[in-house]
C-alpha cells in the first residue's frame, strides 16, 4: 500500500481568504517552499486562484490562494473578487488571514459576511506579528475569537515564518481522512506559460508606481525551447496598458524601465525552468481593456 494511502492520511482542500494585501500569498510561498504565487506591497496583486501542494507526515493540503477580497469598484476588481469568494464555496476549510498590524474593517466585515453565508470550519490567522509589539496580541486574539466561532485563531509571521507550522498543525487536524490527491513531486498545476507571465506582471508591480500595476495585463506570445539551442528557451511577452502614457512609463528613459522588469522577470523564470532564457518583451495600449469584458476574459480573468 502506497504511504499516503495509509490509515488515517488526512488530505483535502483549503481556501486562504482576507483583504487585500495581508500576506496570503506569502504564506502560500512559504508553506511549499518554493515562489508559485506573486507578491508585492501593492494591494491586489493575485488576481487568479493559485492553487498550491503542501506535504506533511500523514497530510496532503491542496491550497487555493486567491485575490483579496474588497469593496471592488472596476469591473476586473469585480471578477477578481468573484473568483476568490467562489473559491471558498468549493473547498474543506476556510483559512481567513487578516493583516495584525493594519486592521482593514471595511474589508472584514465583507469576508465576515461572506463566511456566515457558508458553513465551512474557518480557522483565522493575524499575520505580520513580527510588526507588532507582543503585549496587544492576546487582546487582540479575544477580539477576534468573540465575535466569530473561528476553530482557531494563530498568530503567524509569514514572512519570518514564525508560528507557521503551528498554524499548519491546526488546519491539518480539521482536515478529513482520504487519500493524497497528487503525488509528493507536484506542487502547483498552473502551467510554467502562465507562471512567467505572472513574474513578469510581478515586476512591473515592484517597479512601478501606485496606478500602473493596476493598467497592466501580461500575455505569453511564445513560449518554447530553441531548436538550434538545447537548454535555451525563447519566450516573447507582452505587457498590455491603458492608455499611451502608461506605456511611456513602463517603457521608461531610453527603455530602462522596461529593461530592469526584463532582466529581473529573466532572472527568475530561468530559476523556476532551470534553464536558459532570451526573454522579449512588447509593451501594447489596449484602450481600457480593464473595462472590457472581452479583453478581460481574453487576458484570464474569468
Ligand atoms: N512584515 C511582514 N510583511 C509581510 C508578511 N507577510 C507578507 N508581508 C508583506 O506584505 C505584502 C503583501 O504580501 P502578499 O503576499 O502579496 O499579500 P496578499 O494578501 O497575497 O495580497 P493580494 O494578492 O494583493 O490580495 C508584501 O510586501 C509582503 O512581503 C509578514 O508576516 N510580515
Ligand atoms: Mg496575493
Amino acid at each position: 500500500m502506497p504511504e499516503t494511502a495509509e490509515r488515517n492520511f488526512k488530505a483535502g482542500f483549503i481556501a486562504i481568504t482576507g483583504p487585500p494585501n495581508v500576506g496570503k500569498s506569502t504564506l502560500l510561498n512559504r508553506m511549499i517552499g518554493q515562489k508559485i504565487s506573486i507578491t508585492s506591497r501593492k494591494p491586489q496583486t493575485t488576481r487568479n486562484r493559485i492553487q498550491g501542494v503542501v506535504n506533511r507526515p500523514g497530510a496532503q493540503i491542496v491550497f487555493i490562494d486567491t485575490p483579496g477580497i474588497h469593496r471592488a469598484q472596476s469591473p476586473l476588481n469585480a471578477r477578481i473578487v468573484d473568483t476568490a469568494l467562489s473559491a471558498m464555496g468549493d473547498v474543506d476549510i476556510v483559512l481567513l488571514m487578516v493583516d495584525a498590524s493594519s486592521p482593514d474593517a471595511e474589508s472584514e466585515a465583507l469576508l465576515k459576511n461572506a463566511l456566515q453565508r457558508q458553513n465551512r470550519p474557518v480557522i483565522l490567522a493575524l499575520n505580520k506579528i513580527d510588526l507588532i509589539p507582543r503585549q496587544g496580541l492576546l487582546e487582540m486574539i479575544d477580539g477576534w475569537a468573540s465575535g466569530y466561532p473561528f476553530r482557531a485563531v494563530v498568530p503567524i509571521s509569514a514572512h519570518t515564518g514564525e508560528q507557521v507550522e503551528t498554524l499548519l498543525d491546526e488546519l491539518i487536524k480539521l482536515l478529513p481522512e482520504g487519500s493524497a490527491f497528487f503525488p509528493e513531486e507536484h506542487l502547483t498545476d498552473l502551467p510554467v506559460r502562465f507562471l512567467a507571465g505572472e513574474i513578469v506582471r510581478e515586476k512591473v508591480f515592484r517597479q512601478t508606481g501606485e496606478e500602473i500595476p493596476y493598467a497592466v495585463a501580461v500575455s505569453i506570445d511564445l513560449f518554447r525551447e530553441d531548436a538550434k539551442k538545447p537548454g535555451l528557451t525563447r519566450i516573447h511577452a507582452t505587457i498590455h496598458v491603458e492608455r499611451d502614457s502608461q506605456k511611456g512609463i513602463i517603457i521608461g528613459k531610453q527603455g530602462s524601465k522596461l529593461k530592469r522588469i526584463g532582466e529581473d522577470a529573466r532572472k527568475e523564470i530561468e530559476a523556476m525552468l532551470g534553464s536558459h532564457v532570451f526573454l522579449k518583451l512588447y509593451v501594447r495600449v489596449e484602450k481600457n481593456w480593464s473595462r472590457n469584458a472581452r479583453s478581460l476574459t481574453k487576458f484570464g480573468y474569468e
